[in-house]
């Protein structure tokens, strides 16, 4: 058989499994000794049917640590106001979440400022795993007024919904949100939470979120994986200029 027939081969083979749905982004290939074994080829050939899925945008490799199932980015749309678990759930994908801390802490002149509060105000941090199809997603640390943390604190569990939360514990409605996106570097205890096979960039987004009184209700700082994230904007030539 001559070898571009084993290439492609080898390519829809692994193509079918890449596109198996228990497959899950960022799941690690064999490496390319096995796959070799397994398919009884020459590492040439398996080097050529991988460039290929890559160039395709089905896998992606990172040095020294083999190649990794890639599966489509989330586009969020940067024009509505969503919580994570709506998000997901309109794109037909399991939404999860994992609390790493939840506490009351002293409010620092940045959170003052952020939240629009006096000092003097402790403020609840709720630090937490994102999850889509159980995959991480992005790490979230949220900053709540002391009221709203106190009546919710003890329905916050895995899994559960903040805003669905904040609407029916405190009866808060939300109107807009001032977001901000920025490239920065994951530190190595994040990466790790975020599985470690996704690139040390990251998106971070900052939400300030006000209710329909004008009033902050929640100041946020999230890091989201640069290989499972794109940012659609929608932009109208109608609207007048912010300034900002
Ligand atoms: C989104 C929001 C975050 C909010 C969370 C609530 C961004 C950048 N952030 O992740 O501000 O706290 O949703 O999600 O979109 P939940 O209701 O699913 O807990």
């Amino acid at each position: 058989m001559p070898r571009t027939t084993k290439t492609s081969y080898v390519q829809e083979a692994l193509l079918s499994e890449i596109n198996r749905p228990e497959t899950q982004h960022g799941d690690c290939l064999p490496s390319e000794r096995e796959l070799g074994e397994r398919f009884h080829v020459s590492r040439v050939v398996i080097r050529g049917a991988l460039a290929r899925l890559e160039e395709e945008g089905l896998i992606y490799r990172m040095q020294g640590k083999g190649a990794f199932v890639s599966k489509n980015k989330v586009n969020q749309n940067a024009s509505r106001l969503t919580s994570f678990t709506q998000d997901m759930l309109q794109r037909n994908m399991k939404p999860g979440s994992k609390i790493l801390a939840k506490e009351f802490v002293p409010c620092t002149p940045f959170l003052s400022s952020k939240l629009q509060i006096t000092r003097d105000e402790p403020v609840f941090m709720l630090k937490r795993l994102r999850m889509a199809d159980d995959s991480p997603m992005a790490i979230e640390v949220c900053f709540l007024r002391e009221w709203i943390g106190k009546r919710i604190e003890e329905h916050l569990v895995d899994g559960a919904s903040l805003y669905q939360l904040m609407a029916e514990k405190c009866g808060i409605k939300m109107k807009y949100a001032m977001q901000t996106i920025e490239v920065g570097t994951l530190e190595k205890i994040e990466w790790e939470l975020l599985g470690q096979n996704c690139p040390r960039c990251t998106a971070i987004i900052t939400r300030q979120t006000f209710d329909v009184d004008n009033n902050v209700v929640e100041f946020v700082e999230s890091r989201y994986r640069s290989d499972r994230y794109l940012f659609g904007m929608l932009l109208d030539m109608e609207k007048p200029e912010s300034g900002a």
